[in-house]
């Protein structure tokens, strides 16, 4: 028995006896590691962890070709659009869900804290944006439940560590696992996903060398937006960044002769027109539209617009149709 482990060891301890699937005791026994001192008196022990872990990996490997296991979690869609929050561990994933939306993750300063997904709902300006926290990228730990909650996202944000002298070994890993999981950059890579690079810590001294370490291996690390989840820096310009991503628009509505609201938006994709946006208010609205009453920016005189009308954001419509009867 080795003295002097912090209490929360032993909780984990206690946690890994209850753990069922291998990538449940890997992620525990590597929070273990990290809380354990570092120092010859743990050294035994560090190594029995290390052992073990190895043989779990062999384990879960095996297990992967022929995968059973514990149940997959799923995330409901809320709002305009879904942003994944992930990364490698211990970057600040579940502080940045905190400090952006009022979920309440756990948050602690050694990794593998978040094991399941979970969502909250930021607030932009007046529409919300679903965030979702996810455990971390991380070979050999990373279960294909993960892989289809990035694939199916809107947007991925991948948050790294500004203070991680690591960083281009957890980019590499965080890339490697993008690839088994078969997700690539819209634009830079061959395909498909909008990937939104974030660095966080950038309160501390060191942000800048560590950047400049990124950028000197990785060209996206020019891309990469600077922000620090606990003090609340730049989080207006990634909110920014995210709805310009999500490349939608607000479309408010009003019923003929009644004042406007200019509050909850119908969210449509960028460049819909007055048809698409009849569409996802009603099916019957398509055939009844005859014209529609339209007021850039909600103000001003309004024009008449016929069902090829190009919408934009902050339109304001006023929708007649043909009486269904
Ligand atoms: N200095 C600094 N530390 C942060 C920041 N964001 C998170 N942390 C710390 O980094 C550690 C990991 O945070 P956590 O949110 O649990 O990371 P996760 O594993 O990626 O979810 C915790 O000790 C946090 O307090 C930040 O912006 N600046
Ligand atoms: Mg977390």
């Amino acid at each position: 028995m080795v003295a002097n482990l912090p209490p929360h060891y032993h909780t984990k301890e206690a946690e890994l006896k209850n753990a069922k699937t291998p990538e449940e005791k890997i992620a525990i026994l590597l929070e273990m590691m990290a809380i354990m001192p570092k120092h010859k008196g743990t050294e035994k022990l560090q190594k029995e962890l290390k052992s073990k872990i190895a043989k779990l990996r062999k384990e879960a490997a095996e297990k992967k070709v022929i995968s059973r296991g514990s149940p997959v979690p799923t995330i409901e869609r809320e709002g305009a659009g879904q942003v994944i929050i992930a990364g490698p561990p211990n970057t600040g994933k579940s502080t940045l869900l905190a400090s952006m939306t009022k979920a309440r993750p756990e948050i602690a300063e050694y990794p593998f804290t978040t094991k399941i997904p979970q969502p909250g709902m930021f607030q932009y300006q007046d529409i919300q944006i679903q965030m979702v926290d996810t455990p971390p990228l991380s070979p050999d730990i990373s279960e294909n439940w993960l892989g289809d909650l990035l694939r199916k996202s809107d947007i991925i944000l991948i948050l790294l560590d500004l203070a991680d002298d690591n960083i281009l070994e957890r980019m590499d890993e965080t890339i490697s696992v993008l690839e088994q999981f078969k997700i690539k950059q819209q634009g830079l890579w061959e395909f498909t996903k909008k990937i939104l690079w974030a660095g966080n810590k950038m309160d501390v001294p060191v942000w800048e060398d560590i950047k400049n370490i990124l950028c000197e291996f990785y060209p996206v690390g020019r891309e990469l937006l600077t922000i620090s989840a606990q003090n609340m820096l730049n989080i207006d310009i990634l909110g920014e960044s995210i709805f310009k991503m999500l490349d939608i628009i607000r479309v408010y509505t009003k019923i003929p002769g009644k004042p406007p609201e200019l509050k909850d938006p119908y969210t449509i994709s960028a460049r819909s027109t007055l048809e698409d946006l009849a569409k996802s208010i009603h099916k019957d609205l398509v055939k009844t539209f005859r014209y529609a009453r339209l007021w850039k920016q909600g103000k001003g005189n309004p024009i008449i617009a016929g069902r090829d009308y190009i919408l934009e954001d902050k339109d304001l419509v006023e929708i007649h149709a043909e009486d269904a009867r």
